[in-house]
């Protein structure tokens, strides 16, 4: 019988990995690992409780209809990480500002966490797989003291620690600290994450491209050029591509790094700058990405590099398979007068 590794035990094991004091990160994530198991209880049971299920009524930052399921994921994330008084403060893109944890010991906390608690959440009620997606960094304002923003803008390079937690047919958590990609599925039987995707790497090349081609007619000429050459016949390329988009980021990306592939989620007339958070959502699959050997950018820069000026920043993101993305960015700099849509 093969020896199957916990969660917990690959950290014990992989200590020396980690760039971190001993035992801070196996606190750290096993708040997320137990924030995670929770929600994934209610995902679950989504659609057999009422007061689950649908809008809360409330609606976030960004003015979306927060599902009932957003909100409780994010109480459950806050709640578990303020707990462990590891982390001196949180980033959710459910809450317009940062939590700055004043409890006691969690001032001295030398990490801040940025999260989407429940991204593709519309999807809650149609039974599609959703995720939630966090990044761990070092704080850079004094231990001691409460954070401050500078805490939370910092580019993905600075990144310490970042993973995602997918609740599809099975509910893993993949997560990479800078030393590769390492992905546990949860065996709901005894209610444990286990080792059951070592060492993920994203292949090269891949066969499907991820977009919302419903909005075709806003996309920059370089998304749209890049779209007729995913479509076009060549044997030598392996064309025609097949197009895959769950509209549920997580899953579409995860679907990629296995299968390879690639995402694009451009600028558009409704969103000149993107509709995903660079924060929340761009940075820490693009660390995910960058780790497993794959490539992530806005469709010129790359995603890790840029300077995060505002909580809720949108860009545009192409990330998945190496090649993919560099075909993208070729189409984006030939046809595109701004590499990354619209100018800000
Ligand atoms: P559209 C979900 O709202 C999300 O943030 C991502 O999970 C998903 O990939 C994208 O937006 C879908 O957006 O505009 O294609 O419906």
């Amino acid at each position: 019988m093969t020896k199957v590794t916990t969660l917990g035990e690959f950290i014990v094991e992989r200590q020396a990995d980690f760039p971190f004091a001993k035992g801070e990160l196996s606190r750290l994530l096993s708040a997320i690992r137990l924030a995670a198991k929770v929600v994934n209880r209610e995902v679950n049971k989504a659609g057999l409780v009422d007061d689950i299920l649908g809008a809360s009524g409330s609606e976030n930052i960004q003015g979306e209809t927060q599902q009932k399921l957003d909100v409780y994921a994010n109480q459950q994330m806050i709640n578990a990480l303020r707990a462990q008084q590891e982390v001196c403060g949180i980033g959710s893109e459910e809450n317009e500002d940062f939590i700055a944890f004043e409890n006691g010991e969690a001032i001295w906390g030398k990490y801040v966490v940025l999260m989407d608690p429940l991204d593709g959440s519309s999807n809650i009620d149609v039974n599609v797989s959703i995720g939630t997606i966090f990044s761990i960094y070092r704080r850079k304002s004094k231990p001691g003291t409460v954070a401050e923003l500078q805490d939370f803008l910092q580019p993905g390079v600075d990144l310490v620690a970042a993973g995602y937690i997918i609740y599809g047919s099975s509910t893993m958590l993949v997560f990479s600290t800078g030393h590769g990609v390492n992905g546990f599925t949860l065996d709901t039987s005894i209610g444990v994450f286990c080792l059951s995707h070592p060492n993920m790497r994203v292949p090269e090349d891949g066969k499907l491209y991820s977009i919302n081609e419903g909005n075709y007619k806003q996309f920059p000429e370089g998304v749209k050029k890049y779209i007729k050459y995913c479509q076009e016949e060549d044997a030598e390329t392996n064309r025609p591509y097949t197009s895959r988009y769950i509209g549920s980021l997580v899953a579409d990306l995860h679907r990629n790094m296995i299968k390879g592939g690639v995402y694009i989620y451009p600028s558009t007339g409704a969103n000149p700058n993107g509709k995903l958070r660079l924060m929340y959502e761009n940075i820490p699959l693009s660390f995910i990405v960058e780790q497993a050997g794959g490539k992530a950018s806005d469709g010129k820069n790359r995603i890790l590099e840029i300077q995060p000026k505002d909580l809720h920043q949108r860009t545009p993101l192409f990330i998945g398979s190496k090649n993919m993305v560099e075909m993208a960015e070729r189409y984006m700099e030939e046809y595109s007068e701004t590499a990354a849509g619209r100018e800000e």
